[in-house]
């Protein structure tokens, strides 16, 4: 049996991490517009850098929590296909040990030079002094993160297991993204279809089966389910 398995923000909250649309969330806080698109980036590059320096600061004292270690172990276990899709640019996931793994949305932890395209894992702080370790040019790196209007990454590698997928298990997500949103309306029918998630999201209709609770009880009991076969 292939899965496909999409996370988002709601899988690293109980590790401390801010969801965006919850009462306490990012998008509360920041306007999308000033922070998350190309051009915000161009009119305030200062204010941009700030939203996401503050954000990769606070990656290591976060831990991966029980959800992010059972799927990490439902990777290393699973003998059929499986993928890991997370929107989360938290590296939570890939500490946790999940190797089958895209993050559609990039990752706080990588930094791109907009002169030479040239990807570099980064922890420091960005700003438009930072030069370029490869070209050397100043004031063009940004984050190597997917705002909106931009192409997500690893979309081929994705639809290729939507397309094989037997089972797609949504967790942590209030579906209101695209096109991750999008991905359950593609393959239900098809493959078995459940959503793991604190309360309904925007597509719960849409899933088979819905679970609602904190992500650290219902994956690791929703993974054991899956290796007692
Ligand atoms: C694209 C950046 C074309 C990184 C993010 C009009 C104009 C322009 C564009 C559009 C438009 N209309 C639609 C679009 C497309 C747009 C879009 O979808 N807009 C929406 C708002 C309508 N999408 C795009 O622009 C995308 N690009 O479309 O390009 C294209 C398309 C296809 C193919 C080729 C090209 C780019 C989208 C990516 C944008 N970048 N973030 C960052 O700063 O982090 S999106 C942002 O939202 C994050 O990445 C986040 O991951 C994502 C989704 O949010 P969630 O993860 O779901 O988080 P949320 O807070 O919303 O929900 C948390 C859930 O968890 C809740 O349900 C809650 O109940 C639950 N929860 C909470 N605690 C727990 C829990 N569950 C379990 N346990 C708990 N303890």
């Amino acid at each position: 049996m292939n899965i496909v398995i999409l996370t988002g923000a709601g899988i690293s909250q109980e590790s401390g991490i801010a969801t965006f649309r919850d009462a306490d969330g990012l998008w509360n806080k920041m306007r999308v517009e000033d922070v998350a698109t190309p051009e915000a980036f161009a009119r305030d590059p200062a204010l941009v850098h700030g939203f996401y320096n503050a954000r990769r600061a606070q990656l290591p004292s976060v831990m991966p929590n029980a959800a992010h270690l059972a799927l990490a172990d439902l990777d290393a276990r699973w003998q059929g296909g499986l993928l890991l899709v997370t929107q989360n640019v938290d590296d939570l996931h890939a500490r946790a040990g999940s190797r089958r793994m895209v993050a559609m949305h990039g990752a706080l932890r990588r930094a791109r030079c907009q002169a030479c395209d040239a990807v570099q894992d980064w922890d420091a702080d960005l700003s438009t002094a930072t030069p370029c370790p490869a070209c050397g040019a100043v004031g063009g790196m940004r984050p190597h993160i997917v705002w909106f209007g931009e192409m997500p990454m690893g979309m081929d590698q994705i639809e290729t297991a939507l397309a094989a997928c037997d089972l797609f298990v949504s967790i942590g997500t209030s579906g209101n993204v695209y096109p991750a949103a999008g991905f359950v309306a593609g393959v239900r029918g098809r493959a078995r279809t459940l959503e793991l998630n604190l309360e309904r999201s925007a597509g719960t209709r849409l899933f088979d089966e819905a679970r609602h609770g904190p992500a650290t009880s219902l994956v690791p009991a929703w993974v054991a389910e899956v290796l007692a076969g």
